[in-house]
């Protein structure tokens, strides 16, 4: 039975996105949207109580007590397939890390044509993390070394994955004693699969211990290294302007848009797209040039680093070619609907595939490979170009929104310090002080299940109204740029007045985009810092931080939460949970949801939940800050205890006589 069919405007808060939708009803064309509401998910599945790991089944658990063909329990094929889970998101950021370390590799031998090494800074810091000489070598020397250690980490089959040294030392304490510290990265992606493999681990609580491994080979390993390298090769992102929504679409350029995560190549395609002969090849075919835009996190890679703007998040990778303006969608890796090439057949927009890893049946495949990716990146957006001439009826949404993104670890630490003395103390302070009550990180998908962007933006506004400073990645990091969250002004009249303060005192917006999904490990590196600064405990399971990820979807986003919980955070999912023990669901069983929560807790210091309500992850969250600045003695949050200073403040002082100004400023009473 279909779920009952929802309107446009339940089906997704953003304008640009309900106007697709409804031209996409009217040209009787289907998207996502609305093939989630035509499809019901199999109970028994959504509950991970079906297991398929072998030719005897597949078996459905549909009752209390049921068990396999082998004997398997509800227990331990939901640990089995919440691991398989994990293991398939950290095997995809690791990947996408693999590949930027063979980059790095590359260029450091001179083998890839058209990149070079544009952050050497970085790449001496990096360096300096593990002994690697820095003195007196020139830079393609030093990213020799480090693109051969970090490939190492990959094939790695004893000791210890490097990475994870830049955990703070207790933590590192807490996963040495508990025996989870990832040997090498490709290892424990794989000894995920033999432990779920038929006959194999049957322990739920010893599988899952397993999965913490694995995610910590993902957030500290795979990840990590994968920032690291597109900072060292693209540049550490600073703030920049640009803009996001379907808007950003022109009516009389080429569009391209790129599409998936991976920064080599769209890096590239932007670098191309400013060549003159790309230039006068676009305009000799009647446009004014070619735009480029993003969808997904490669929207974030190059909005953050280049200012090129985001068409949008996840689930308006089919509405904007729906515009009918789009001459050539150009793919990766990651997050890629089979659907678009069949929705790209009612427009003249090409599907271009460019991994060895990705083909779509249909789609036209022009391989990417860095040793002549500029080469390769002309020759696409050539086709691009080609293209322009059978456009049909094009219906741009005249809706698009300012953002200041970029906010690094490495910016975050200079904007609050300056350059020489450079430092989280003044973050640090304001959350001691209680001006900032703690800090949420809401990250993650976008779910055609729930109200498309909804659950994202009103648990982002909500914690901000209590003084929750909130940093983004991924697609809800999207999600409140195009509500206009991240450009200082425009968000900060919704925001409580001590948060407010800081934001106007440090001059950032109270939304910090801090980029892809893969840089969560940024996150990860600013709480090892807020911990090492002092004043907010010795690890991170001490500072007064939430992890969020309202409208998640991918196996990613679990890798994600999972590596979060190893780290010592609190991380809420919102949707429905993947190993649901729920008294209303056909099984109440909930081992495996406790373990993961006060289990987990035990161990790590931090849990992970299920939270459907959004209200509710507001209130876990924030009882969750709170319980941490008591436990840290902390002052309690007191809502109108600051704000009576900063710019707001002054602009109120300003509409005053001088006297009463100078009363209120250095009170000197008026005479
Ligand atoms: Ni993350 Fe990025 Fe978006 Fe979700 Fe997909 S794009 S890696 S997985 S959907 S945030």
């Amino acid at each position: 039975m279909a779920r009952k069919k929802r309107t446009p405007e339940e089906l997704s808060i953003d304008p640009a996105a309900q106007q697709m939708l409804i031209r996409a009803e009217g040209l009787g064309i289907g998207t996502a949207f609305t093939r989630s509401d035509d499809m019901v998910p199999c109970p028994i599945g959504a509950d991970g109580m079906c297991c398929k790991n072998c030719g005897m089944g597949p078996c459905r658990l549909t009752k209390n007590g049921s068990v396999g063909i082998c004997g398997a329990t509800i227990d331990t094929i939901q640990a089995r397939n919440l691991i398989r889970a994990i293991a398939s998101g950290a095997a995809a950021h690791s990947d996408h890390g693999r590949d930027m370390a063979f980059t790095l590799k590359a260029v450091a031998n001179d083998e890839a044509e058209g990149y070079v090494i544009r952050d050497v800074a970085k790449l001496r810091t990096t360096a300096r993390l593990y002994d690697i000489p820095i003195e007196g070598r020139a830079p393609k020397e030093i990213a020799n070394d480090l693109a051969d250690l970090y490939i190492a980490q990959f094939g790695q089959q004893k000791g210890e994955v490097a990475l994870t040294k830049r955990a703070p030392a207790k933590r590192q304490k807490v996963w040495h004693e508990t025996g989870v510290v990832p040997r090498g990265i490709d290892r424990e992606v794989v000894e995920s699969l033999h432990r779920t493999h038929i006959g194999d681990d049957q322990d739920p609580e010893h599988i899952l211990q397993h999965a913490i491994r694995t995610a910590i080979a993902d957030g500290w390993g795979g990840s990590l290294l994968a920032t690291d390298v597109s900072d060292i090769l693209f540049g550490t992102p600073a703030p920049v302007l640009g803009q996001a929504n379907l808007g950003v679409l022109k009516e009389n350029m080429v569009n391209v848009v790129v599409h998936g995560h991976e920064p080599t190549l769209s890096e590239m395609i932007v670098a191309a797209s400013q060549t003159p002969e790309i230039i006068e090849y676009a305009k000799e075919a009647g446009a004014e040039g070619v735009n480029l835009s993003g969808i997904c996190c490669t929207a974030n890679e190059i909005l953050m680093r280049q200012g090129i703007p985001a068409a949008g998040n996840f689930l308006q990778q089919e509405l904007a070619i729906l515009t009918g303006a789009v001459e050539a969608m150009v793919v990766d890796v990651q997050c890629i609907m089979q659907a678009l090439v069949g929705l790209a057949s009612n427009f003249h927009t090409k599907i271009i595939t460019t991994s060895p890893k990705v083909k779509i049946k249909g789609a036209t495949h022009i391989q990417f490979d860095e040793h002549k990716a500029l080469t390769i990146a002309k020759q696409i957006l050539r086709e691009a170009i080609d293209n322009y001439k059978n456009r049909g009826d094009v219906q741009i949404p005249d809706v698009r929104e300012d953002l200041i993104p970029g906010f690094s670890h490495e910016y975050i630490n200079y904007m609050l310090g300056g350059s020489y003395r450079s430092s989280f103390r003044p973050l640090n302070d304001a959350v001691m002080a209680g001006r900032i009550r703690g800090v949420a990180a809401i990250v993650g998908c976008n779910n055609p299940r729930s109200q498309h962007d909804y659950l994202h933006t009103y648990v982002t506004r909500e914690l901000l109204k209590k003084d929750v400073l909130i940093v983004e990645t991924g697609c809800g990091a999207i999600a409140s740029a195009k509500l206009g969250l991240m450009l200082g002004e425009a968000g900060l009249d919704q925001v409580g007045s001590g948060l407010r303060e800081v934001c106007e005192t440090v001059g950032i917006p109270p939304v910090l985009h801090m980029g892809s999904c893969v840089d969560n490990t940024r996150i990860l590196t600013v709480l090892t810092q807020i911990v090492e600064e002092g004043g907010l405990g010795d690890d991170i399971d001490q500072v007064p931080a939430v992890g969020l990820a309202p409208e998640w979807m991918s196996e990613k986003a679990l890798s994600i939460g999972t590596y979060c919980v190893a780290s010592g955070a609190y991380v809420i999912f919102g949707g429905t949970s993947p190993v649901s023990g729920m008294p209303d669901k056909v099984s109440d069983s909930d081992v495996v949801s406790r373990f993961i929560s006060e289990g987990w807790e035990q161990l790590y210091g931090g849990k992970m939940e299920f939270v459907s309500d959004p209200d509710e992850m507001i209130r876990r969250t924030l009882a969750h800050i709170d319980k941490k600045r008591t436990a840290l003695g902390l002052p309690e949050w007191q809502p109108d205890k600051y704000g009576r200073s900063g710019d707001a403040r002054m602009l109120e002082l300003e509409e005053l006589p001088w006297a009463e100004q100078r009363e209120a400023l250095y009170g000197v009473p008026a005479d």
